[in-house]
């Protein structure tokens, strides 16, 4: 990649976000080498040590610094361990009789990076009992929805802004805001999905690094290093940094948003980027870096009960499919003599797996419910199972991409999980969903007007979300591990009904 290419809408994934060479103004930067040499230092240094640029490079950071503040960034060095390690300090004087400054330290490589941001004295955080409080207030939570929704609150109550949101990313790295907080005066954006392309590749991968950053003002001008490029002809590194001045892309979105402060916190799981709490301000917002720590520890707790919370909604579902499935066999247990086929049961059938429609196609009888294909697209869907889907279960949420007249019916059954009943003549039963974007509308205000930066409309929420239907269309939610272990379940008590049916039909027609 050269440094210099453009990056547009056309190749965002390309844009070396960590290493754009500058910081938000909020604070300034020192760089050294790991004897303390100044080697870099923000082109704002000025305005915090007293001493510009050109006079500081090259010396020893010990000759500009306290000896107590030196003292206590040196304590600190040897805990950074692994890259992406980070330690912080509150409330230290740079020099001596200076006010206090909050200190994210963190190395690359062999270069010492040193963030400094004047503290909030007037913030009076009690961080550690703050953080218990919102956690004991998450345990309260009920489920997962709950768990979801009390953290966006209290994330909200933390820092003011204006709208929390949980975005929960896809399997295909699309999002959806699945909870969110919001002041009465905004629009709702509950619901809302967006591409992948909105975040793209590379950021995702540094937030799986760097658990949050903030952009208090996107109007606010970067401030860059100097020297830009080290005597190897490198940029900084600003990965872990969290001052680190962020995309020019990303900036006009948010613009266009009519969002002046923006902050995401990385939800992680299984070492994995799960989602981000994302939050909105219409004003620019500061906000004390023990106050963001805070929302960070917060975070990382979250993650971690997320996890189990997801867990137990999950085995609350099976426990729920596992009901239905044993008051299916108990009734086709009792079955009485006289029943002929499996479409008396289809109703029962469809509540085991989350779906818009189901059909049975067997020789017995034929039968759909819910939305599905018509009996005439039903059959021509079951000519192509017998050619493709040999005697195992089929599914795919994408079904007109290998069987293109189902892409007609999108609109009724996008994806289908087909259960074959049978070995001989092929009878199948077949659970269908209906296309994803039909079931998500835009909340967003239609009406309100909002400025356009020079990289167009698509930079906006409401092209994003028509951006994510284009994605996604054709396609329906797709079938999980667990929708396809609960198939396998009713395919091996199916097989055993038909058997029992021939039988009794058998035993009748004596
Ligand atoms: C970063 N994009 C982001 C971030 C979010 C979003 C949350 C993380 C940075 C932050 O905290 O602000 C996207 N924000 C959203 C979405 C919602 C929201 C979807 O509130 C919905 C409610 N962005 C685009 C396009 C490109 C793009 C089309 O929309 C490129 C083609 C780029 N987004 C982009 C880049 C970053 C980003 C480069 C990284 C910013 C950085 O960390 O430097």
């Amino acid at each position: 990649f050269a440094l210099n290419e453009q990056i547009d809408l056309t190749n965002c994934e390309r844009e070396p976000i960590h290493l754009l060479g500058a910081i938000q103004p909020t604070g300034c930067l020192i760089a050294t080498s790991d004897d303390w040499r100044i080697r870099r230092v923000s082109a704002n240094i000025g305005a915090h040590l007293g001493r510009e640029p050109d006079d500081l490079l090259g010396e020893l950071l010990n000759d500009v610094l306290s000896h107590k503040a030196m003292h206590d960034i040196g304590g600190r060095l040897h805990l950074l361990r692994g890259p992406n390690a980070m330690e912080r300090l509150f409330g230290v004087p740079l020099q001596d009789g200076g006010v206090p400054y909050d200190l994210a330290i963190h190395m690359v490589e062999d270069t010492i990076v040193i963030e400094a941001e004047p503290s909030d004295l007037e913030d009076g955080l009690e961080a550690g009992t703050t953080v218990r409080g919102m956690i004991a207030r998450l345990h309260q939570a009920e489920g997962f929805e709950g768990l979801c929704r009390e953290a966006v609150r209290q994330i909200r109550g933390l820092t003011g802004f204006h709208r929390v949101m949980l975005y929960r990313f896809d399997h295909d790295g699309a999002g959806e805001v699945i909870a969110e907080s919001a002041a009465s005066f905004l629009s709702s954006f509950l619901g809302l999905r967006f591409p992948a392309s909105d975040i793209p590749k590379q950021a995702r991968l540094l937030y799986e690094r760097n658990w949050l950053r903030l952009i208090g003002d996107i109007k606010a001008e970067p401030v860059p290093l100097v020297p830009q490029l080290d005597s190897r002809g490198k940029p900084l590194d600003l990965s872990i940094s969290v001052l680190r001045s962020v995309s020019p892309i990303h900036i006009e979105y948010l613009g266009n948003m009519g969002v002046h402060a923006s902050m995401s916190i990385s939800v992680i799981r299984k070492g994995k980027l799960w989602g981000l709490i994302a939050c909105h301000h219409n004003e620019p917002l500061r906000l004390a870096f023990e106050r963001r720590t805070a929302a960070e520890l917060f975070g990382q707790i979250f993650s971690l009960l997320l996890e189990s919370r997801e867990r137990d909604a999950e085995l609350a579902r099976v426990a729920e499919a596992n009901k239905v499935h044993n008051r299916l066999m108990a009734s086709l247990g009792a079955m009485r003599p006289g029943t002929r086929s499996l479409t008396d049961f289809l109703d029962m059938l469809g509540e085991v797996l989350p779906c818009d429609g189901i059909g049975l196609w067997s020789a017995g009888g034929t039968a759909l419910r819910g939305h599905t294909p018509s009996t005439e697209e039903f059959a021509g869907l079951v000519r192509f199972l017998n050619r493709t889907a040999s005697g195992s279960i089929y599914s795919t949420y994408n079904l007109g991409e290998v069987h293109a007249p189902a892409r007609d019916y999108a609109d009724r059954a996008a994806g289908i999980l087909a259960i074959p009943l049978s070995r001989g003549p092929r009878d199948y039963l077949v659970f269908f969903r209906r296309e994803v974007s039909r079931s998500v509308t835009w909340a967003g205000d239609p009406n309100k007007p909002m400025a356009v930066g020079p990289n167009g409309v698509r930079l906006t929420p409401r092209k994003s979300f028509a951006a994510w239907r284009q994605t996604v269309e054709g396609q329906c939610q797709p079938w999980t591990d667990s929708d396809m272990q609960m198939a396998e379940r009713v395919r091996i008590t199916l097989l055993e009904v038909v058997l029992q049916l021939a039988d009794m039909a058998e035993r009748e027609r004596r």
